[in-house]
């Protein structure tokens, strides 16, 4: 069903604590860890607890939890100290874009300059 964990995905089992990650904060519908090959001094992956795809389907499913997501960006900003000088957050959509793990996923980066465009 939409929104259950998913047997085969890696993010739905750090959600359950059966992989481990170094998690920063957590909220009742959201988790945020260190990307385990950081781009940046931080790059922190923030994601709801319940399964979708990719941004978009879980904004359409459940608009208040990909609310709750986008607000965790920058909660984790001002945690991680990266929030005075700016920061990114990138949610990228499909494998053409880079996405390699199909459970929505923000990205926050920061802690050094940022070019744009971005690679
Ligand atoms: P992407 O936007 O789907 O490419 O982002 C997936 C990210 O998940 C990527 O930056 C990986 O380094 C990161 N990641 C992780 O933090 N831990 C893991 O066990 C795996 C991927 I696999």
């Amino acid at each position: 069903m939409a929104g259950e964990p998913q047997a085969d995905c890696l993010f739905c089992k750090i959600v359950s604590g059966e992989v481990p990650a170094t998690v920063v904060r957590e909220t009742d519908t959201t988790v945020a860890f260190r990307d385990i090959n950081p781009q940046a001094p931080t790059h922190v992956l923030v994601i709801p607890k319940v399964h979708y795809p990719d941004a978009v389907s879980l904004a359409a499913a459940e608009p208040r939890i990909a609310a709750d997501v986008l607000v965790e960006t920058g909660a984790v900003a001002a945690h991680e100290k990266i929030d005075g000088t700016g920061y990114r957050v990138v949610f990228n959509t499909g494998s053409g874009a880079g996405q390699t793990v199909f459970h929505t996923h923000a990205h926050v980066l920061g802690g050094r300059g940022l070019n744009w465009p971005p690679g």
